[in-house]
């Protein structure tokens, strides 16, 4: 039987479900492995699959949303770019009969009747993870301890979270200091003109909280470049666990790395084929992460999928 929410015959029927898609970017290693798990996982679960690249700009999706919706689609996924501004469109998708499913990133719309689930990570935790591992390395520190934070887009749930979470930790140990706090827009390009910035205002970092691989990947060469060495001058924080990030960490470059993972397509097309048979899913679907050290990057290296 059809959901109340179908739209299109097609899936109501029985047929092929058609689902609009609107990604973030090509930001980072771990947009590109979210998209080709998306990608993949429609595929095998013979979804038909509009995907849309908004370029890391709201009113790209909002126009990919209005698209969607003008082409009658059975289910509509975004992974919004930022937090706030979604109520209007989200309301026209929603008055249109489209089901909406929130993947990777929130939205802060105080109507939660606007969306049916939201899969992803728990980002507040994952800061957490990150302060947690700092506090317990300097938990005999004298003096005041450094450390400078790269942050994610501006205004995007992992950057306003990942902040929040670690800062709660760390301000169990007034000797450890946020210096400076910038956005890198989760890419290598401005991790790496961030960190010169960083390094040339203040000659006394000792830590780097990067909320991703990509933007510490980027500091690495502006540290190295500086003459110091990442991982031991300056201890080095990121989030995601991608591939390069886990190479570095395997290197000895960065020291801690708390995961994020991208891999959500097949979580995403249970959660759609639920949606247009008219079935309840869960409105928080979290995803399971650990962590890594050096030596446990080391270990994972081989068998990382991503
Ligand atoms: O950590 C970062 C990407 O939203 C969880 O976006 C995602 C973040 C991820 O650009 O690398």
């Amino acid at each position: 039987p059809a959901g109340q929410d179908s739209a299109n015959t097609g899936a109501a029927g029985g047929g092929t479900i058609t689902m609009g898609f609107s990604q973030v970017g090509a930001e980072s290693g771990w947009r590109s492995a979210n998209t080709k798990s998306i990608q993949e996982s429609a595929k095998d679960a013979g979804i038909d699959l509009k995907f849309s690249d908004a370029q890391q700009k709201q009113e790209n999706q909002i126009k990919a949303i209005r698209s969607f919706i003008q082409q009658k689609v059975d289910v509509i996924a975004f992974s919004p770019v930022v937090e706030s501004g979604w109520d209007t469109v989200l309301k026209e998708a929603k008055d249109a009969g489209i089901p909406v499913i929130l993947t990777d990133r929130a939205v802060d719309s105080a109507d939660k009747s606007l969306y049916r689930t939201f899969i992803g990570s728990d980002f507040v935790e994952e800061g957490r993870k990150a302060g947690r591992w700092l506090v317990e390395q300097y938990k005999d520190a004298a003096e005041d301890i450094n450390i400078v934070e790269l942050q994610g887009t501006t205004g995007s749930a992992p950057a306003n979270d990942r902040k929040a979470g670690f800062e709660e930790i760390i301000a169990e140990n007034p000797k450890l200091k946020v210096i400076a706090s910038q956005t890198g827009d989760f890419t290598r390009a401005k991790g790496k003109e961030v960190m010169q910035a960083f390094l040339k205002a203040h000659k006394d970092i000792d830590v780097l909280y990067a909320h991703n691989d990509d933007m510490a990947l980027g500091a690495i060469q502006a540290i190295e470049a500086a003459g110091l060495k990442p991982g031991e001058d300056i201890v080095i924080i990121s989030v995601d666990a991608v591939k390069d990030g886990m190479q570095a960490a395997a290197d000895g470059k960065i020291n801690f790395i708390v995961e994020c993972n991208p891999l959500l397509g097949p979580q995403l097309m249970e959660a759609v084929k639920a949606v247009v048979e008219g079935k309840e899913v869960e409105p928080r679907i979290v995803t399971n992460e650990t962590t890594f050290t050096s030596e446990e990057a080391k270990a994972a290296l081989p068998t990382r999928e991503y």
